[in-house]
């Protein structure tokens, strides 16, 4: 019972910490609900009155409880047995979380620690006393039997005490964390941000190619990178930011006072350092925010420094070049992603975004302090480990479509894919097919330089097997190198290539 409760236990805290979604346990009584005829659960709650909800999940923790005792039981004759019980109670639990509405791999990998949980403590719990069961009463042991059955006893109770104590303690931590979790984004829901406009993409930014990435990439989508086990939970009353070094007078701004700034509103692609060539860690969003150019100038910066040092509230920092954060770019303390607040994995209630740089020199999630300092005198989370100081983007182009292995007609199909050099700007790409000669693909628009473009070219292969190589060249002139490096320290190069297959055209029937 005491591993169950630990199983339970973990999967709530999980539940809790990383989702705004219940915990696996309610929702099997919402599929027992939903499987219920209407009419008995109607009679169900006449009886119980308001407490329907609430005595449906007692009444499946106690049957859980009885389940549990009855795998503990088992266990004593087979360790197998007793993991088949908990297997088919996780799958019963999976199944409930998979069938909810927008359930993610996260509420799995809940039902899945709960699993591993619940056969760790069984074994840790019942190891000692099968093995004391097993134990031939008649065999000499070295010491006395009762005092070994004693060792024993006090060595399982002191386990079940642990393991108990350590259910509840995640218990109150999961109750913690996502109560405030919660609350944050109610408030998030809440919050009308006057100024922020609803994103509308520009007409031609996109090819008209089947199974295209979008341009625009929702904020469901949008890759999500950071050192944060728990995101930190910000009301906006409680933000603060400190603009503070090598500048006349510090700066406070709290959020009113950020948000009644005049808000400027931009697309531009985010993409990741660790991004591999032909990697997802990119995305191109809509984001309003307070140019950083106007608080820094307010702040007025003293001749001599190069940098700011960004600090977000869970103590993650980034050093930001100053010029790239005062010049014309819109560079930004941005509150609102694709028209909404920022979502809390995102940075809610303030991160900051800078077109042209990777995001783990710029684009501080849940930033509250911006020190004007300089390169020479900090050192920023990721720059300690070995990661370049400066992280301008290099230019950079992908095939989406086809995806990697895919399949084409032969003689005339078309490929598409994307190209970035934020805040340069892509000026050409190209293809090319078997390593042959490089051929020019369509460009659609963009409304600035500082977001990624769609390509599409037309291949003309006889059938069989290709590869597919692209290119981009950037607004500059200089073309992207094929020299293949890794992400470390400051970005991948290479070009991207992929292997595909071309088949004849299927004829079209009548
Ligand atoms: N507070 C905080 N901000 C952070 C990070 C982080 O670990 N903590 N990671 C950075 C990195 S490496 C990237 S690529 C971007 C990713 O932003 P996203 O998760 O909104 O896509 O956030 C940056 N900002
Ligand atoms: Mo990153």
């Amino acid at each position: 019972m005491v591993a169950g409760f630990a199983g339970l236990a973990v999967s709530y805290c999980l539940a809790m910490v990383t989702t705004i979604r219940d915990w696996p346990l309610v929702a099997v009584a919402e599929l027992v609900v939903r499987l219920t005829p209407g009419p008995v659960v109607e009679r169900a709650i006449r009886i119980s009155g308001r407490h329907d909800k609430t005595l449906l999940i007692v009444v499946i923790l106690l049957l859980s409880t009885a389940v549990f005792a009855w795998a503990g039981r088992l266990a004593r004759r087979s360790w197998w047995l007793a993991t088949a019980v908990f297997a088919v109670l996780a799958v019963v639990g999976g199944a409930a979380v998979w069938l909810q509405r927008g359930a993610t791999a996260l509420d799995a990998f809940q039902v899945a620690a709960g699993l591993a949980t619940w056969l760790v403590c069984l074994a840790l719990l019942t190891g000692p006393l099968r093995r004391h069961e097993r134990a031939p009463a008649a065999e000499p042991v070295p010491v006395s039997g009762a005092a070994q059955s004693d060792h024993t006893r006090r060595s399982f109770l002191l386990r079940v005490a642990a393991t108990a104590a350590g259910g509840v303690v995640l218990g109150v931590v999961g109750r913690t964390l996502g109560r405030s979790r919660r609350h944050v984004e109610e408030t998030r829901r809440l919050l009308r941000l006057p100024g922020v406009t609803t994103p509308v993409a520009p007409r031609d930014s996109r090819v008209d190619v089947a199974d295209m990435t979008p341009w625009m990439t929702p904020n469901e989508e949008f890759y999500r990178i950071d050192t944060a086990f728990v995101v930190p939970t910000i009301e906006p009353d409680d933000w603060l930011l400190r603009i503070h070094g090598m500048v006349d007078r510090e700066v406070v701004v709290t959020y009113q006072e950020l948000i009644d700034r005049r808000l400027t509103e931009a697309w531009v692609t985010l993409n990741c350092v660790s991004n591999e060539v032909g990697g997802d860690l990119i995305g191109n969003a809509w984001w309003s925010g307070v140019r950083t150019a106007g608080l820094l100038r307010a702040a007025g910066v003293r001749p001599g420094a190069d940098a700011v040092l960004q600090t977000s509230e869970d103590g993650w920092t980034c050093g930001t070049p100053l010029d790239v954060l005062t010049d014309d770019r819109d560079a930004m303390l941005a509150v609102a992603m694709n028209g909404r607040p920022l979502p809390i994995d995102h940075g809610f209630p303030v991160r900051t975004i800078v077109p042209g740089l990777y995001g783990y020199v710029s684009a501080c999630k849940w930033v509250v302090d911006m020190e004007v300092t300089r390169f020479a005198d900090i050192e920023a989370y990721w720059t300690g480990k070995g990661w370049s100081e400066l992280g301008p983007v290099k230019i950079s182009s992908r095939i989406d479509v086809p995806g990697p292995g895919g399949e084409i007609d032969s003689g005339g199909a078309r490929v598409a894919g994307v190209a970035w050099a934020q805040h340069t700007g892509i000026e050409a790409v190209e293809v090319s097919v078997d390593g042959g000669t490089w051929q020019p693909a369509e460009l659609a628009g963009v409304p600035s330089t500082d977001t990624w473009v769609q390509w599409v070219a037309t291949l003309d292969v006889p059938p069989g097997d290709h590869t597919l190589t692209v290119r981009a060249r950037d607004a500059d002139g200089l073309l992207q190198t094929g020299v293949e490096q890794e992400v470390l320290p400051d970005g991948a190069t290479g070009w991207h290539t992929i292997d595909l297959t071309a088949r004849e055209p299927q004829q079209e029937d009548g």
